[in-house]
């Protein structure tokens, strides 16, 4: 009895400390929040402005287990973005082409997985046009570089801290 009661204890414990409790409109994706912002699509700087008066910031993706799970998540949260807009996060080589940064100060990885391809050709690829990130909807929500100025959805994080 007493070993059957502490295993119960034991799972409950593991489900809160695996599962982040987040604020509204955050949802738990393990231990990160996240809010797909599907009011309006808004500009990248919009965007971020948008999530910060959320408490958050637009996302940062350090891992691939990371990126998997959100992507799960915008598939199966049923709010993929709809029509052609994609989902602006927390990435730019604005100001400096090329030198990819999350919002939170740490380098962005390159390559695969997280960048996608266009026509073969690898992502980032619009130079000194395109210098903010989106998870492209046309691409399976792999990192492609967009232009700041263009129009996606702002795909929030909570907690992050900005250094950018
Ligand atoms: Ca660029």
């Amino acid at each position: 009895m007493a070993h059957k009661m502490r295993c119960l204890l034991l799972a409950a414990f593991t489900l809160v400390a695996t599962r982040a409790l987040c604020p509204e409109p955050y949802e738990a994706v393990k231990s990160k929040c996240y809010y797909l912002e599907l009011e309006e699509p808004r500009q990248w700087d919009e965007a971020r402005t948008r999530c910060q008066e959320l408490d958050g910031d637009l996302a940062v993706i350090h891992t691939c287990d990371d990126l998997g799970d959100l992507v799960r998540h915008i598939h199966m949260s049923q709010e993929e973005a709809p029509f052609n807009f994609s989902f602006f996060v927390g990435g730019t080589d604005r100001g400096d082409e090329g030198a990819w940064y999350w919002v939170d100060g740490t380098p962005m990885n390159m390559g695969l997985p997280y960048w996608g391809q266009t026509d073969g050709v690898h992502e980032p690829s619009g130079g000194e046009e395109q210098n903010c990130a989106e998870l492209n909807k046309n691409n399976r929500y792999y990192i492609h570089d967009g232009e700041c100025e263009k129009y996606a959805f702002a795909l929030c994080q909570y907690g992050v801290v900005a250094k950018l």
